[in-house]
């Protein structure tokens, strides 16, 4: 049996949380053969930390053969002690009549310190997926105060696998073939509705996939429903997306630590000015993990559609940035 790993859940009462943790505790994301240990952080409010027990129980009730430990946490700098992974998805709503400034500073007042704690507490090794939005600036201000304590802000990704995900059912659905038979999808930049999923570079059984959809369903139906999915779950279930967010970051680490064995996967990495895209924000690329390791996709060749979508995405996430620049150097 390999020793426990230690994984930290931020958000722990919320409702992804409550889907996440218990995908991670039967070995869905690091193997059915990896034991954790799980530190659950939440905010110290009572009633949420109550809340937390509830979630608690039931991971103890399940008898998880793979759980070697369930810590509850309020404070990142206890919470994290060890961390070999984080999952951030706890985050600051958008309260009524907040501007996105606030929302940013808001969040850049948690993730700020978060990124600082996981430098001060967590393995060196670490690697760290942030859900919470604005996933991407959420994850370049954990990943600035992270590297002041010595940590590399590649240890930093923002989920854009949510979006990856389905962009590859729309186009499975479309096509009549099953999302396995489904490669190279690209989802480009910021979680958001700017986002650009894009079917350039994309197969379906191995054929190219603008070969089998006209460019009007690319433009008028396949961005458009990707790019508001979001929205729609929300109109359909009063509720935002969790058991496919948890999902999603499911896949995200299990991908990172695991590999692809060569297929792409989307992923909000640190921009490295490839594509064009200047170093200093948290960017979706296509990317492919081996030994633990992510790298961008090199060489795809670019059209005009693209690139307008490409870098339009990037003004939206260079906006974000400039919004709380400040405390980027705080
Ligand atoms: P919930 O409101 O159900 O849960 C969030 C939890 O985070 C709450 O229990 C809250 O107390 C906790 N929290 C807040 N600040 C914290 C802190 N500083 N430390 C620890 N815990 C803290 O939200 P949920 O539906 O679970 O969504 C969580 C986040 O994921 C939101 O920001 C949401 O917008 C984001 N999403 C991101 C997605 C992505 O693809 N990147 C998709 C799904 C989701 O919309």
């Amino acid at each position: 049996m390999k020793k426990p790993v230690k994984v930290a859940i931020t958000g722990a009462a919320g409702q992804i949380a409550y889907s996440l943790i218990f995908r991670i505790a039967s070995g869905s994301m690091l193997g059915p053969d990896q034991p954790v240990i799980l530190q659950l952080l939440e905010v110290p409010v009572p009633e949420v930390l109550e809340k937390l027990k509830g979630t608690v129980m039931e991971i103890d009730d399940c008898a998880f053969p793979l759980v070697h430990g369930v810590e509850i946490h309020s404070d990142p700098m206890a919470g994290f002690e060890g961390t070999d992974y984080a999952l951030l998805v706890g985050a600051r709503p958008r309260g009524p009549g907040m501007e996105r400034k606030d929302l940013l500073t808001a969040n850049g007042g948690i993730f700020g310190p978060q990124g600082k704690a996981l430098a001060a507490k967590a393995n060196k090794d670490v690697r760290v997926l942030v859900v919470g939005n604005p996933a991407n600036t959420n994850a370049l201000i954990a990943a600035t105060a992270a590297a002041r304590g010595g940590l590399d802000p590649k240890q930093f990704h923002a989920m854009v696998r949510l979006d990856h995900n389905r962009a590859v059912s729309q186009l499975a659905t479309k096509t009549g073939a099953h999302n396995t038979e489904i490669e190279k999808m690209i989802v480009w930049g910021n979680h958001s509705s700017t986002q650009y999923p894009d079917l350039s570079h994309c197969t379906v059984r191995g054929k190219p996939a603008k070969s089998l959809v006209d460019q009007a369903w690319i433009e008028k139906e396949f961005i458009p429903t990707v790019q508001q999915r979001g929205a729609a779950i929300i109109k359909a279930r009063g509720l935002s997306s969790a058991a496919s967010a948890a999902s999603a970051a499911v896949d995200h680490m299990r991908d990172w630590v695991l590999g692809t064995n060569g297929k792409w996967v989307s992923m909000g990495v640190p921009s490295d000015g490839s594509y064009g895209i200047k170093p200093g924000v948290v960017y979706g690329y296509p990317c492919i993990c081996k030994n633990g390791q992510y790298e961008i996709v090199q060489g795809l060749s670019i059209d005009a559609f693209s690139r307008a979508r490409m870098d339009a995405t990037d003004t939206e996430l260079r906006e974000e940035r400039a919004a709380i620049e400040d405390l980027l150097k705080a």
